[in-house]
């Protein structure tokens, strides 16, 4: 295949995708349809004599239509053996199949896939139709994780960013430290990225993701890839990576329980200080955008040595998974069909319940701290959106153009408080199809919102819970005409 027939392949895969994931752009509504049904796909394969669907019968594949071409891209999973596999089909009635000179049979004739074959759909006398059909396997992801301890400040420009007025009594609960309390100053541990696996140089966030404040580095993989996590813990107390959605194996769960399983599938569980551990997940269509999902959605990873503990010392990050097609290429996984994206978590962090405590007791408060008042652990729940109180993440970070398509990932995390309903002032967004301004969230729900953003101005964007309004969970974002 020249490569001007794989650029014009790969623009008609994206055109495709486009069409069954059309909840973005604040549309929503429409039926996606079947994504090996030709007659849904657009293409208007109304004829009688048609290959009607493709997929693969082991690995089980589907196969995607592209419309206006007589051409299916079928994708699998990255080091599947693509030389002899055997492809479920339907056709019209009275039609004979062929690649070459040999009669297809759904579910028995086996084929080389490592090259597009083409499918002759034959009705003697009547017509001849040529398919190209694309085994495409997903790639390989590699990423260097490190967990360090650190120290995090809440609210780093110290005083209340929404007012723009200092703390008042009521806000220096949270953020006060001395007289027995801690302050917004902790000693955490997060997720950082390098750039191999000597973890000796620290990759830099990028501009766009600078808004994830003590989140971890965004993981990004498409249906098809496979994702390793090279793995290496800096910090001071056994952890872990454990991922939400995608597919992994015993030796790749990071969660220590009695799961029956040896200790060559225990490794993974609890990594110690110093220790590393590659997590080898895959992306399989399951893992991937549902009907009712745009093209891309969001995953969650975190440290399940002790889930609850790891979670308060910040050991938690996004991963977002890309519809097969509508990567922006093949090094750049951001959803073709959108603009800019934001990740957002809504968490009360319970630093009572952080292996950190201690630490920060005796760093931040006086002698005189008394860890069983209720004051002492009032203060020491942080009412924050990606660990910043009180609009402390900077405004730049969260600013858009106006008529962009915003995808905003959002999720809660933590404990029978975090009951959130995040609500964007000034513009309005679909979620599944439903138009909202406000979104609910129970810990470790994840959502995927599509703003079409029509509105500009500076807005805020807050949880609607007023006690975690009073406590911090509040934020800006920007639109600029
Ligand atoms: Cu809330």
């Amino acid at each position: 295949m020249n490569s001007q027939r794989c650029r014009n392949i790969l623009s008609l895969i994206i055109a495709a995708v486009a069409t069954m994931c059309c909840l973005g752009c604040g549309g929503g509504g429409e039926e996606t349809g079947g994504i090996n049904n030709p007659t849904n796909s657009g293409g208007g394969y109304t004829s009688e004599k048609e290959l009607l669907s493709f997929g693969l019968a082991s690995p089980t594949a589907s196969g995607i239509f592209i419309p206006g071409e007589n051409t299916v891209v079928v994708p699998v999973l990255y080091g599947t053996d693509v030389s002899a596999l055997i492809a479920t089909f339907t056709v019209s009635s009275e039609t004979t199949v062929y690649v070459g000179s040999v009669v297809q049979i759904p579910g028995k004739t086996s084929n080389n896939f490592s090259q597009p074959i083409t499918y002759v759909v034959n009705t003697p006398g009547l017509s001849r139709k040529e398919f190209t059909i694309i085994v495409k396997p997903g790639k390989l992801r590699k990423y260097f994780f490190a967990s360090e301890d650190i120290l995090w400040n809440y609210a780093p420009t110290g005083m209340n960013v929404i007012t723009g007025a200092p703390f008042t009594e009521e806000e220096k609960v949270f953020t006060a430290n001395g007289n027995g309390f801690i302050g917004c100053v902790y000693k955490k541990a997060l997720y950082f990225e390098y750039t191999d696996d000597s973890f000796s140089i620290k990759k830099d966030i990028p501009p766009e993701w600078k808004h994830l404040g003590f989140l971890g580095p965004v993981i990004r993989a498409v249906v098809g890839d496979r994702i390793e996590i090279h793995y290496k813990n800096k910090a001071s107390r056994a952890y872990s990576v454990h991922p939400h959605g995608v597919f992994y194996t015993k030796a790749s769960e990071g969660t220590p329980y009695n799961d029956g399983t040896g200790p060559d599938d225990k490794k993974d569980d609890t990594v110690p200080p110093g220790g590393t551990w590659t997590y080898i997940w895959d992306v399989p269509e399951r893992a991937g955008p549902g009907p009712m999902d745009g093209s891309s959605i969001l995953w969650w990873y975190h440290s399940h040595v002790n889930e609850p503990k790891d979670g308060n010392v910040g050991l938690l990050g996004p991963m977002i998974v890309t519809a097969p097609g509508m990567e922006r290429s093949d090094i750049d996984l951001r959803p073709k069909d959108v603009d800019r994206e934001f990740v957002q978590c809504f968490w009360i962090t319970d630093e009572n319940d952080s292996w950190y405590l201690k630490d920060n007791i005796d760093l931040f408060a006086s002698a005189t701290a008394n860890p069983d008042s209720v004051a002492f652990t009032e203060s020491n729940k942080m009412h924050g959106i990606n660990g910043f109180v009180y609009g402390n993440s900077p405004l730049e970070n969260m600013t858009m153009k106006n008529g962009e398509h915003v995808r905003w990932y959002v999720a809660a995390f933590g404990n029978e408080v975090d009951l959130h309903t995040p609500h964007w002032h000034g513009n309005t967004f679909t979620w599944a199809g439903m138009r909202m301004d406000m979104i609910e969230l129970l810990p470790m729900s994840m959502k995927t919102i599509e703003m079409a953003v029509d509105n500009p101005g500076i807005w805020l964007e807050h949880c609607h819970v007023n006690d975690h309004i009073k406590a911090g969970m509040i934020t800006r974002y920007q639109v600029i005409p």
